[in-house]
């Protein structure tokens, strides 16, 4: 709404409204304490809304004034005999019953804002004390004081008994319905209320008004006369301006500083888009790298498992596994485990050899991302002093959010690359360790008796590091989340799905009870087609489990290295909300400031 549409000249009152609530938006996540508590108390004191009040005897013409003042929109006619309504400006229309007497009624109407408008009914008609309190504190707290006279009775006691001691200065009297009055009576209706008023000690304009003379130059006089006059002095008003020179000050402070923040979110914006950019392109890279290593992953269980086969299969002719196994079922049993166990070893040791070598690609990779990220943040420029009187604390705290990335992104590069030791090493400690076990049981109670039980078959462990290996390096001194969390996702233990163990021991049963029999050849023969099928679907178990495996390890190994970002990022995204919203606010204040009307009153800001 421009203001130059309202008609009285408190737009000013509406336009301070509007700049110390944004105002108070503005300052409400800087550190200026002072001056959110100044805001706060601007906001109290401006809340009071600037009423206008109008009295008189019932049916003088009082509610048609205010239409011929305001525009007719908000006010009721015909209201109940004994009611005062006071006017106000609301998001919607609302009313509430404020005494038994007064309704406070809410319009959703551009001239209301800021302003409280009262209309009451007849003075002559009130008929208790309670009522015509009420209407002398309203009438005391009024900035505008319409007092309705009629020339049949310019001397209503209720009227003058109403106004009696209230401060003329806001005063103005209105002789109504002056079209349906004699130019002769007119001039001793004038008279008599000079006189009234030399009684009451008050001096104001008095205006005879006409609502049907469309061109009454007394209305206009009158709205002159309240504007110039009674606005123009209102305290309340001036103390507006004057604080609204504090606000002009505290703005032009604040946006400078916000200016530095926006450059501050800017360069941070760019640096963020460029570490995603280049984790995207990464993980792009890494998927292809992940999909040919799940291949190499699958042949090698192929070509192992195929070799595996073979060997036993080679093995097992009727006539030589009498020979070779004169014990029978345990001799054949301890064999198969023997050849179990050799081949658990070979293909632990394939897969974690791959596996760990993609790995350390990864981590090169990533090490490489994480040393241009850490330039890009050391290059990140520091646009906000931290001793910033409104965005000290939001500087500081970016501040120590970039440093402490920057920490994290150096405790995993030296995770990495303890990892890189500590890998081998515990490799191949496990495997020494696994062998010996084997040897010690295998020795006491023939070869490979014990592997044939629960443990013996091929891959039943985790294969070279384990759990073992999360915590030697988290031990080792890494000591944030972040790189926990990027190199414990490279260290969980890839479990190969168990192959062989029944199937050996059920090849070894059939086996042994077909050299027993006298089909012997036909029943070897099934027992090797049915130990092959039993390798086949445990194969494609197994490489099932390991591409899932294999998928878990780099995705989680990426989202660690990803998560370092997530304090930064996070505190970027919250600044792309919180830099538009106070971009708004900043530039409807410096409008709104623009179109306060200071011009003809002295104030501080005259003085600089
Ligand atoms: N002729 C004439 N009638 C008026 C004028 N002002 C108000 N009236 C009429 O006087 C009656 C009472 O007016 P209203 O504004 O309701 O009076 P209130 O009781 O003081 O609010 C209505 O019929 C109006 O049309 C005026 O200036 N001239
Ligand atoms: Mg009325």
């Amino acid at each position: 709404m421009e203001i130059s549409n309202l008609p009285f000249n408190y737009g000013n009152k509406q336009i301070e409204i509007d700049i110390t609530e944004r105002m108070n938006r503005i300052l409400g996540d800087s550190d200026a304490f002072e001056e959110k508590e100044i805001i706060k108390k601007y906001l109290r004191e401006i809340s009071d809304n600037f009423q206008f009040m109008v009295i008189g005897e019932a049916g003088t013409g009082k509610t048609s004034l205010l239409k011929a003042l305001f525009g007719s929109a908000p006010f009721l006619s015909h209201t109940q005999r004994d009611e005062i309504i006071d006017y106000r400006y609301g998001d919607e229309y609302a009313e509430f019953q404020i005494t038994g007497f007064c309704r406070r009624i809410f319009n959703h109407i551009d001239i209301l804002k800021g302003i409280s408008i009262i209309d009451t009914f007849g003075a002559d008609k009130v008929n208790n004390p309670e009522t015509m309190d009420f209407i002398k504190e309203n009438v005391d707290k009024s900035d505008v004081l319409l007092v309705v006279l009629s020339a049949q009775n310019p001397g209503s006691m209720s009227v003058w008994n109403a106004i009696e001691s209230t401060d003329p200065k806001k005063v103005v009297f209105i002789v109504s319905k002056i079209d349906e009055v004699p130019d002769i009576r007119k001039t001793e209706v004038l008279e008599r209320i000079n006189r009234y008023m030399g009684e009451a000690g008050i001096v104001a304009p008095v205006f005879c008004t006409s609502i049907v003379d469309s061109e009454c130059s007394e209305i206009e006089q009158l709205k002159s006369y309240i504007d110039d006059e009674i606005i123009a002095n209102n305290e309340g008003i001036s103390k507006q301006d004057s604080n609204s020179f504090y606000i002009r000050k505290m703005f032009t402070e604040i946006r400078q500083s916000f200016d530095l923040r926006r450059s501050q979110y800017e360069k941070d914006k760019l640096i963020v888009a460029d570490i995603n950019s280049m984790i995207d392109d990464y993980r792009a890279d890494e998927s292809v790298r992940v999909e040919n290593l799940k291949k190499e992953i699958e042949n090698v269980v192929d070509r192992e498992i195929e070799e595996y086969k073979n060997e036993i299969i080679k093995r097992m002719n009727p006539k030589r596994v009498k020979e070779q196994f004169p014990k029978g079922y345990s001799d054949l049993m301890d064999y198969l485990n023997y050849v179990n166990n050799i081949y658990k070893e070979r293909m632990s040791k394939k897969v974690n050899d791959t596996v760990s070598s993609s790995v350390q690609t990864l981590m090169t990779d990533m090490q490489i991302i994480l040393d241009k990220a850490s330039e890009k943040l050391s290059g990140r420029e520091n646009c906000i002093g931290i001793e910033d009187k409104f965005y000290g604390t939001i500087a500081e705290s970016k501040n120590h959010i970039v440093a402490n990335v920057k920490n994290t992104i150096d405790d995993t590069k030296k995770a990495y690359s303890s990892f890189d030791v500590v890998t081998k090493e515990l490799y191949e400690k496990g495997m020494k360790a696994r062998k010996e076990a084997d040897l010690v049981v295998g020795t006491s109670t023939g070869l490979g008796a014990a592997v044939g039980g629960a443990g013996g078959f091929l891959g039943a462990g985790a294969i070279a590091v384990g759990t073992e290996g999360l915590a030697a390096i988290t031990a080792g001194g890494v000591a944030t989340v972040g790189a926990g969390a990027a190199v414990g996702g490279l260290i969980i233990p890839i479990v190969v799905g168990a192959i062989g163990a029944i199937a050996i021991a059920a090849l070894a049963h059939k086996i042994a009870s077909a050299c027993a029999d006298s089909q012997m050849d036909a029943k070897f023969q099934k027992a090797l087609e049915e130990f092959e099928q039993d390798l086949m679907r445990i194969k494609e178990q197994m490489k099932v489990e390991l591409t899932r495996k294999i998928d878990e390890i780099f995705i989680t190994g990426i989202n660690g290295a990803d998560r370092v970002f997530a304090e930064y990022r996070i505190s970027i995204s919250k600044e792309s909300q919180n830099i538009p919203k106070l971009e708004d606010h900043i530039n409807e204040v410096d409008l709104l400031l623009g179109q306060l009307r200071l011009e003809d009153k002295s104030h501080p800001a005259d003085e600089n």
